[in-house]
């Protein structure tokens, strides 16, 4: 079962469905997705499998949309694989302790990423800022968890990051992670019921550019260092979230210097079990006007 967030072509309205090969069918009644997450898990499930759904509509009078909406915030960990850890120590020569310190810590790293109007959806343009130099995607898990603080869902995060902004000095987190465009969501919601082992799911990412493959990698969820509700705990410490949460898991694979993104760059992240998500990537921030889901989604 695929959750998704979509509008027709010939509409502006976002709805809520599932989807398969043959097409989308619209959950009637469902408003949101955030609505959902308001949900615990077993009604939830019960709502989802004995749910009922609209007429099925082919794949080709869509346009999937990021899964997120309302006031579901997302939220993603940091330095939760060997592999991040070494390549922000060998980038950030100065302040290098902090990232094998947390890597160690109790406490895990966890950092506030998006809003759900700057999220970008399945095939929309990713951003990388004009004042960067090295910027680089980041393939990750997310969770998708529900205002209790259960894992209800699962689905693909690209944590799009400045590695020069961030290894001038590691204070500088927010605006080397937090920017239109940096934050790449889906194409959809698996449920938690349907993934056996989130601890055993291989993660890969392509990236093209001119027609050429520039630059791939796999690598597992097998490597976590942490465990998934250790991380929801820490979220839900001292917080709240009524519309539910998106936790991204931290990233296992990092183009290694002098790799850059580049404009025109296609970003593919595909993750076991749970989808495939395609971006292009685009440098600078539109300005002047508030832009578009379309534009970005
Ligand atoms: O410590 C900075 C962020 C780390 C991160 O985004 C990751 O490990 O995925
Ligand atoms: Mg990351």
């Amino acid at each position: 079962m695929n959750i998704v967030r979509y509008r027709m072509r010939d509409s502006a309205e976002p709805r809520v469905g599932l989807y398969d090969d043959d097409g989308v069918a619209e959950l009637t009644g469902v408003r949101s997705l955030a609505e959902l997450w308001a949900s615990p898990l077993a009604d939830l499930r019960e709502r989802l499998t004995g749910g009922s759904l609209g007429a099925r509509v082919p794949l080709g009078e869509v346009d999937l949309l990021a899964p997120v909406d309302g006031t579901t915030e997302v939220w993603a960990a940091g330095v939760t694989y060997e592999t991040s850890r070494e390549a922000r120590v060998e980038e950030s020569e100065r302040a290098a302790t902090v990232y094998e310190l947390v890597y160690d810590a109790e406490r895990p790293e966890l950092f506030f990423k998006s809003v759900p109007w700057r999220v970008v959806g399945p095939d929309g343009s990713l951003g990388v800022r004009a004042d960067s130099v090295v910027d680089v995607p980041e393939p990750e898990l997310a969770l998708v968890v529900n205002r209790f603080g259960e894992i209800v869902g699962y689905t693909v995060c690209n944590d799009v990051s400045s590695r020069s902004i961030e290894g001038e000095n590691p204070l500088y987190l927010p605006q080397a992670k937090i920017y239109f465009g940096a934050c790449g969501l889906g194409p959809w919601i698996r449920p938690a019921w349907e993934i056996e082992d989130p601890y055993d799911l291989k993660i890969e990412m392509t990236i093209d550019r001119e027609g050429r493959r520039e630059w791939s990698g796999e690598a597992s969820t097998a490597r976590l260092r942490r465990r998934l509700d250790e991380l929801v705990s820490y979220l839900m410490r001292g917080d709240v979230h009524p519309d539910g949460v998106i936790l991204s898991t931290g990233t296992c694979l990092v183009p290694p210097a002098p790799f850059t993104l580049t404009d025109g760059d296609t970003v593919e992240i595909g993750i076991e079990g749970v989808g495939v998500l395609r971006n292009t990537v685009v440098r600078g921030a539109p300005h002047g006007e508030k832009p578009s889901e379309g534009d970005r989604s």
